[in-house]
């Protein structure tokens, strides 16, 4: 496996597509696959983490910065870029093991043939830093003009964010940005290196702050130009554009050569915890470590309180908010291979307790209710009306916001599994305790008693498959606000009579109110066939068939739910949902019971969200089945690199990277195929692998302890290997 993804054709139909999939990143800034040359319209971005700024009563969403990366060349004083022209020859290449990406292009002139190389990184260890290497070869003596910029006319969904947007008269390239609603300023600086003798003049342009480089070229020499730039905003620090200034300062006097050896360093120690070796099967292991590449690409390492989008730093869909997605599907990657991401990743949502609180104030209930698109604050960027529809193109009202009361439950789960991975307490101190307890409130808050039955229910919600609105008793749901009772109940178990959390709630009263709720509330069981209902009434909807469902669409881009979607009225599901609950709690049932739900919904999911199949996969090797999960497996492993996956919800864009995908595929491979499991302080493995694979060997850190596992046809073996944490 040579760690690098290439593409050697150009097609235009294809430039979303590229972009997530040539996606570089260091957790500050995402910048997609898009070429230099490209603006606005090719939908480039460099899209900056934990940034919110609203235009009027559009969708608020996460800034992009103006594009450092910009510049193009014109040749004998044409201009030539892509896509306007054809080029001779063309390739993008993804260097992931160094988050490298290159692009080469030929363009054919009247005269001869120039070559266009770009290699550029986003620093891993300065991650405010954007470095670019352009090569410029002629076979002719070109008359080059390699014009190089800022370009502030950024891609918004919700736009334009930028109401100001100002450039100094100085040596080095710059632009300041301040963003509508919350003025925040954003300032990009860039410089450049040559060494060889030429011309250079700035100008600005509406939106852009550029620079001509001007020479001419020998035939068959090669010309080197380095570009660095920086980007600061006014949530780092007070004087953004001097800090970028300084950077980029400091970036020209080290040089290309010497960053990219820090890149590759720290790439290196990146892979050195998180690389999974393969061997039977190249394209599995390209594909899941190609998928965890992403994962580390968005990684927020450079704060102590900082969470990640759904869509990672590919942009703006989804508003760049924070979903379920992080806690269930990516923490665990994060637990195994630097767990100081993922404690970020849990104090993003302790910080973001007060705004959950809000929420749930807002909507009558006690407690935390997290918002189910959550953005800084904690402040719920999903609107009632979340998709627009195709026919009539008004909003439609969808309950997302209202009614996937799962998420606070999905908190109280990183925070339980956080403790349980690292063995670290520390959060409790930090407000873990005080989280989980909102949420068990609220939980409890949501539990109905109906005359004459026993248990408790909870009504009125959507599980994770969205298509079914507004069901009672959704057997996730349920079994997740079980689990959040007893993880209070042993939280607050822990709690000291001197602690202050011990004055601030009447700890003895809510114990017993959340123990009897756990013991009370209604978990939904298997029917005569082993079957769960997903909720009430569930095997009351027509049973039908996926492609049946699909053929019944007039328009491909079809909402599937919501009042009349195509689905709503059938058992068949967007995504896993009782099979999330059966792979997250497989004691729950025997085996049997765990098989016949995995047989029934399987063929009813539509997995119409790339969360599902990574579930099905996990609970098929639960099942014993490596075989049937692979495929899923690879499915989820895919997403990014195969491309290809709903782009729309309704008339909605939703397209971008699926970093809940690849978490999903990283833990398939782990605690699927491996069978990683954790108990009693001790590592455990009970391998499940697929015929084809050989073996197997990663590593991963448990309480504070890094372990290297290794299967093969010989031998299970689990190494102790080094005593520091990560
Ligand atoms: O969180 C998911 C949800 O489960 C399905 N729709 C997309 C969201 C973001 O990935």
């Amino acid at each position: 496996m040579d760690w690098k993804i290439r593409k050697n054709e150009y097609n235009q139909e294809k430039i979303a597509e590229d972009g997530n999939r040539f996606l570089i990143g260091n957790g500050y800034m995402g910048v997609r696959g898009t070429l230099e040359e490209y603006e606005k319209e090719q939908l480039v971005a460099i899209n900056l983490a934990g940034i919110y700024d609203q235009v009027g009563e559009q969708w608020r969403e996460p800034l992009n910065a103006p594009n450092g990366f910009f510049g193009f060349l014109e040749i004998d004083g044409k201009p030539y870029r892509l896509p306007a022209e054809t080029p001779k020859s063309h390739f993008v290449e993804l260097d992931y093991r160094n988050g490298i990406c290159k692009r080469e292009t030929c363009f054919r002139t009247g005269r001869g043939d120039v070559i266009l190389t770009c290699e550029r990184f986003v620093s891993m260890k300065k991650v405010h830093l954007g470095v670019i290497r352009y090569r410029i070869r002629a076979n002719f003596h070109a008359d080059i003009n390699l014009i190089t910029g800022i370009d502030a006319d950024v891609w918004d969904i919700n736009g334009p964010h930028y109401k100001r947007i100002s450039m100094d008269e100085e040596s080095m390239l710059n632009i300041s940005a301040v963003s509508e609603e919350k003025e925040y300023q954003v300032s990009v600086v860039a410089d450049e290196r040559t060494e060889f003798p030429c011309e250079k003049r700035n100008y600005q342009e509406r939106l852009k702050s550029l620079r001509i480089i001007n020479f001419i070229t020998d035939i068959n020499r090669e010309y080197c130009v380095d570009k660095f730039f920086a980007v600061y905003t006014s949530k780092d620090t007070d004087d953004c554009y001097r800090m970028a200034k300084d950077e980029v300062l400091q970036a020209v006097a080290k040089g290309y050569e010497t960053l990219l050896s820090e890149q590759k360093e720290a790439w290196e120690e990146i892979w050195s915890n998180a690389e999974v070796l393969i061997e039977g099967d190249e394209k599995s292991m390209e594909a899941l470590n190609y998928s965890t590449y992403h994962l580390a690409s968005i990684a927020p390492r450079h704060r102590k309180s900082l969470s990640i989008a759904a869509r990672g730093l590919s942009g703006q869909t989804y508003k760049g908010a924070v979903f379920w997605d992080t806690e269930m599907f990516m923490l665990e990657y994060f637990l195994m291979t630097n767990p100081s991401v993922a404690k970020t990743l849990i104090r993003y949502r302790i910080d973001t307790l007060e705004g959950a609180k809000k929420k749930a104030k807002q909507y009558g209930y006690q407690g935390a209710f997290y918002a189910w698109e959550s953005q800084e604050g904690g402040f719920d960027a999903c609107s009632d009306y979340n998709v627009t529809d195709v026919f009539t193109k008004r909003p439609m009202r969808t309950f997302f916001r209202d009614k996937q009361v799962h998420i606070s439950a999905a908190v109280v789960y990183a925070i339980a599994r956080y403790i349980e991975v690292t063995g670290d307490q520390s959060i409790l101190e930090e407000g873990a305790v005080e989280t989980v307890i909102e949420c068990g409130l609220f939980y409890y808050d949501l539990l109905l008693q109906r005359v004459g039955k026993e248990g408790y229910e909870i009504h009125d919600v959507i599980g994770p498959d969205e298509y079914h609105e507004r069901v009672n008793n959704n057997g996730y749901t349920n079994r997740m606000a079980k689990y959040t009772f007893q993880v209070a109940v042993q939280l607050m178990n822990q709690v000291s009579d001197e602690d202050k959390i011990a004055t601030a709630y009447p700890l003895e009263e809510l114990k017993k109110k959340f123990e009897e709720a756990g013991e009370k509330i209604y978990i939904p069981q298997p029917n005569g066939n082993n079957v769960i209902p997903q909720f009430d009434g569930y095997f009351d909807l027509e049973d039908t068939t996926v492609e049946e469902v699909r053929s019944r669409l007039l328009d491909p881009k079809e909402y599937w739910g919501g009042a009349y979607g195509v689905a709503s009225h059938t058992q068949i599901i967007k995504q896993a949902d009782v099979v999330t609950w059966l792979a997250m709690f497989p004691a729950d049932f025997s085996k049997k019971v765990l098989l016949d739900n995995w047989n029934y919904y399987e063929p009813r999911t539509e997995h119409g969200s790339s969360l599902s199949a990574c579930m099905y996969a996990l609970l098929a090797c639960r099942c014993g089945m490596p075989q049937e999960a692979f495929p899923l497996f690879m499915k989820s492993a895919s997403a990014d690199l195969q491309g290809g996956g709903k782009e729309w919800a309704g008339l909605v864009y939703i397209g971008g990277t699926h970093p809940a995908a690849a978490g999903g595929a990283y833990m398939v491979a782990l605690k699927g195929f491996a069978g990683l499991e954790f108990q009693n302080g001790k590592v455990y493995v009970r391998p499940n692998l697929p015929k084809h694979w050989k073996s197997m060997k990663f590593k991963i850190m448990y309480q504070k302890q890094q372990y290297e596992i290794e299967i093969n046809e010989q031998k299970t073996e689990v190494r102790a290997i080094k005593k520091e944490a990560l």
